[in-house]
């Protein structure tokens, strides 16, 4: 039985094979990637269920992401194949310092061809499930993904799941107004809201300086049940409605080698961790340890952690270290 439903656009990432600027990489690393499958492949490996809505192209790259998933235990039954479409690509840069430039080869992609339809398809996955999953991505590839956004969300309403959002900003597919105008109306529907400060700026009216617990006592004011803000590498904090201020500091990474995915890979384990009926505190524990774990290798998912791993990052003491 499925535990965790997600839904968005599982892509190839062609990832440049040395750090350095995007015009001056000639070789690349072939990935999967897309915020929601990330999560999913997260989950799975911290030993649960998921079931990833999606649609790729019929083409090698779609096979290449249905054996990804299906290799890492996400269940892909609702993952279809569209012949119309190719499976969308995008290529990026490794910067250790700065953000680093991606190039997406996206639009009109069998992902971003999602529909509600696809959702309804699925409805079966939600019945019994725990948590559905979405990101601020989906609701930009196209008007009918965002339509598959909200109807996920309503059916995971009237199935009783848990419904997390994490903002996931990218002005390359949308411009800010449209963006806060469609995020700001999901986050009320959310029970978790998940963002950096940056992102909370976008759906709520902090400046770009506020204090992080501040953005996310602004994101429950907007009608988040729990804001989870991802603070980089100097942690996170959570606020449920009513309750504390929660704060962790981050994991150090002494060589971060490529920092995309740290975001999903910390989302990945604090879900992992609320449905273990773990605490607030140990949920953001276990999630900035993913989240370093990812930064530490190349690729999205590359270094998501297994239970195992995940919990001698968080306890370290006793394992025999080899240098
Ligand atoms: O969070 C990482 C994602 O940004 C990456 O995997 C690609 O989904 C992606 C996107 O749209 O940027």
């Amino acid at each position: 039985v499925t535990e965790v439903v997600t839904l968005g656009e599982c892509l190839i990432a062609l990832v440049a094979a040395s750090s350095g600027p995007l015009a001056e990489v000639g070789a690349f690393e072939r990935h999967v990637a897309g915020a929601e499958a990330n999560v999913a492949i997260g989950l799975a490996r911290l030993g649960h269920d998921v079931s990833f809505i999606g649609r790729v192209g019929a083409d090698s790259l779609g096979t290449v992401v249905r054996r990804r998933l299906r290799a890492e235990g996400v269940a892909v039954g609702s993952l279809t194949t569209d012949p119309t479409a190719p499976t969308g690509i995008l290529l990026r840069e490794r910067r250790i310092v700065g953000p680093s430039e991606v190039v997406y080869r996206r639009a009109g992609s069998a992902g971003s061809r999602l529909t509600p339809d696809d959702v309804a398809a699925a409805a079966g996955s939600f019945a019994g499930a725990r948590w559905l999953h979405v990101t601020g991505i989906t609701p930009a590839l196209s008007p009918t993904a965002r339509e598959a956004v909200e109807t996920a969300i309503g059916l995971a309403r009237t199935n009783g799941l848990t419904v997390s959002l994490d903002l996931n900003m990218r002005r390359r597919l949308w411009g800010e107004a449209e963006a806060a105008a469609v995020l700001g109306a999901i986050v009320p529907r959310c029970d978790v809201v998940l963002g950096s400060v940056d992102e909370v700026m976008l759906v709520t009216d902090v400046p770009a300086d506020v204090d992080p617990g501040l953005a996310a006592r602004a994101l429950v004011d907007r009608g988040a049940g729990t804001a989870v803000l991802k603070l980089g590498a100097a942690g996170s904090l959570s606020l449920e409605r009513g309750g504390p201020l929660v704060r962790r500091p981050g994991v150090p990474v002494a060589v971060a080698v490529d920092p995309v995915g740290a975001g999903d890979a910390f989302t990945a384990a604090w879900i992992a961790a609320r449905l273990e009926g773990r605490s607030a505190e140990a949920a953001l524990e276990r999630g900035n340890a993913s989240g370093a774990a990812c930064v530490a290798a190349v690729g999205d998912v590359t270094g998501l952690p297994t239970t195992d791993e995940l919990d001698r990052l968080v306890s370290p003491e006793g394992g025999d270290t080899i240098r």
